[in-house]
């Protein structure tokens, strides 16, 4: 937690110094500074005790102090007289993906607007004039950007609230505690979140309800009661259930609270049929006038009851998995054991952090058999997109490494679709790559027509393997274009392209329902993390996810192939 902490404070620094004008180097310090505390795998404090600080990538003597200063403190001052100089709504209003701080400077001096809520009312009444910068388009832009600011509020992407429960579990799991799980959406490994709701069975109810309750990460405390309460947590301001079941009803308990609503309502007219009753406390026999409590212990039990096999919490939105179940025709879920490989990792040739060789040891951990080297190509300046020079000096070490290294490294490009559809390098530099993964970067903005067309030019393309992050949409940042996904889908089959399930946490795209229509179109999909630092490589974990929520096995997913087979449908 205090990593996260100190990860906050100098985010909310490099905003207020940007709020004043500051330096962009120190406020890219602080950052830079940020980023690196929240990768950090070990407890910042045992650093700090250590005198290692100066250690971690981008902290100096001064941001140490200030490390320093908190750990030992619990506040900064220099943060806090910053702090003091704008009004709070400022930094919230910066949160608006649309509006840089510059903007937010000019329309909190004019207008003496310092909160989002008094923003909102002005550019509705379009009472935003005046402003050198702000025209028409850009009171649409604003309102855009609040809007995404709202929906953020309203679901959490489920990475944040993976987080943020297992903070509590972790605090809540004691010895007076005997089981304790997640339920509900983010069981079901949903991609965004709306609330967390965890359940637990306990001797001791009350006292378990009094620990929930008080938690330090607790901001405030909805409803409390002998087995039920609720709170919003500090970090998102996300409501976190809690609920002490007794022991013989954890399984129906579980299964109610998992859901989808959808799913119960057919899993209980199932069930009635077949002459039994379902409910969060038991499963139970109907008898002509009285029911009999017969199981609920755990799902399975249920499942087994009603002649059916066990349903994955991944699937169970009534998407045909409960017909499936009592067919034995469930799909075969894959899992990390079953992926050989990434396909889409940058490294220091471009935007990432980390150099090959030291992804390639990375990799080892995974016990992958390949990884796929993705840098952005020319046109992508902000991400350091490399020229065909750069690519060339790629290509030698790649195959230096690949000399002795039990991961074998694909030499790969992200390569740009620029807004009239062509391809950022020219063929001759194309053929050259193992792997290319074409995609959008730019004119978002287009009609949904011309975004289509550009990616299918990009499909016909013979070099192209694959289509990344294929709508682009970016949580809480950016909504995705517009595309028409089945006419994709049928070039993308005609002509032998796979589409990405991008595994970057804000991103997930394809999501569940877009994946699952590739593969009715017989359209292979490919994992990739999009990582930009060793430590995103774990972020498979969430395309798994979403692979099982799509009903995707393995033949499905191109890195499920054995590294021949792969490269064998890499040239098509
Ligand atoms: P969300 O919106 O991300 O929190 O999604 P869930 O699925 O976690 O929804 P939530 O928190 O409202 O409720 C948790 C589970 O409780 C839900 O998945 C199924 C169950 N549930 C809630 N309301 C009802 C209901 O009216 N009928 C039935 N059958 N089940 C319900
Ligand atoms: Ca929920």
């Amino acid at each position: 937690m205090e990593n996260k902490q100190i990860a906050q404070i100098f985010r909310e620094i490099a905003k207020l110094l940007e709020l004043k004008g500051d330096n962009p180097f120190k406020i890219r310090a602080y950052q830079k500074a940020a980023q690196s505390i929240e990768d950090l795998e070990q407890n910042i404090r045992i650093l700090a005790e250590q005198d290692k600080l100066t250690q971690i990538d981008g902290i100096g003597k001064d941001l140490a102090l200030k490390i320093k200063e908190i750990l030992q403190t619990g506040k900064l001052d220099y943060y806090l007289l910053l702090k003091k100089e704008f009004p709070s709504g400022l930094l919230e209003m910066m949160e608006i993906p649309t509006l840089g701080p510059k903007t937010v400077k000019k329309i909190y001096e004019k207008f003496k607007i310092d909160t989002v809520e008094k923003l909102k009312e002005a550019v509705l009444a379009k009472k935003l004039t005046g402003i050198e910068g702000i025209k028409d388009k850009t009171q649409e832009n604003i309102l855009r950007g609040i809007e995404l600011l709202e929906q953020r509020r309203e679901r959490i992407p489920l990475y944040l609230a993976s987080q943020i429960a297992e903070s509590f579990i972790s605090q809540l799991n004691t010895k007076e505690v005997k089981k304790i799980e997640i339920a509900g959406s983010l069981r079901r490994r949903k991609d965004t979140i709306r609330d967390i709701d965890i359940l637990a069975v306990s001797n001791k109810p009350t006292f378990v309800i009094d620990k929930f309750s008080n938690l330090p990460m607790v901001k405030e405390v909805l409803s409390k009661g002998e087995k039920k309460s609720s709170v919003i947590e500090n970090q998102n301001n996300m409501q976190v259930d809690l609920r002490v079941i007794d022991e013989k009803s954890f399984g129906s308990a579980l299964m109610y609270f998992t859901g989808s609503k959808e799913f119960n309502i057919k899993l209980r007219q199932l069930a009635a049929k077949k002459g039994f009753k379902i409910n969060e406390y038991g499963i139970f026999k109907i008898k002509k006038d009285k029911e009999e409590w017969i199981g609920g212990k755990t799902e399975e039990e249920i499942f087994s009851i009603l002649k059916m096999q066990y349903i994955p919490p991944q699937l169970r939105e009534d998407r045909g998995e409960i017909e499936a179940a009592c067919n034995n025709s469930l799909p075969k879920p894959i899992t990390l054991k079953d992926i050989k490989g990434d396909l889409h990792i940058h490294s220091n040739y471009s935007d990432g952090l980390a150099s090959i060789s030291q992804l390639v040891s990375k990799a080892e951990e995974f016990g992958y058999k390949y990884i796929a080297i993705c840098d952005h190509s020319r046109s992508l300046k902000v991400a350091r997109g490399l020229s065909e020079k750069d690519v060339y000096k790629k290509l030698e070490e790649i195959r230096k490494i690949n000399k002795n290294s039990k991961v074998y490294v694909l030499f790969g490009a992200e390569v740009d679709i620029d807004s009239d559809g062509n391809l950022d390098y020219k063929d001759e530099l194309l053929k050259e790559f193992d792997i290319v993964i074409a995609a959008i970067h730019t004119g978002f903005k287009q009609s949904k027509e011309q975004i289509t067309k550009r990616i299918i030019s990009a499909c016909k393309n013979k070099y192209v393997s694959i289509i990344a992050h294929p709508t682009g949409k970016l949580w809480g940042v950016r909504e995705p274009y517009a595309i028409d996904l089945e006419e994709i889908l049928k070039v993308a089959y005609d002509y032998k392209v796979g589409l990405e399930i991008n595994c970057y946490p804000q991103r997930l795209d394809l999501n569940d329902l877009d994946a699952m229509k590739a593969k009715n179109f017989k359209v292979k999909l490919s994992l990739g993390t999009d990582s930009h630092r060793l430590e995103h490589l774990k972020s498979i974990a969430f395309g798994i996810d979403v692979s099982q929520r799509a009903w995707l096995e393995k033949n499905d997913i191109l890195n499920c192939m054995e590294p021949d087979e792969l490269f064998k449908w890499l040239k098509k």
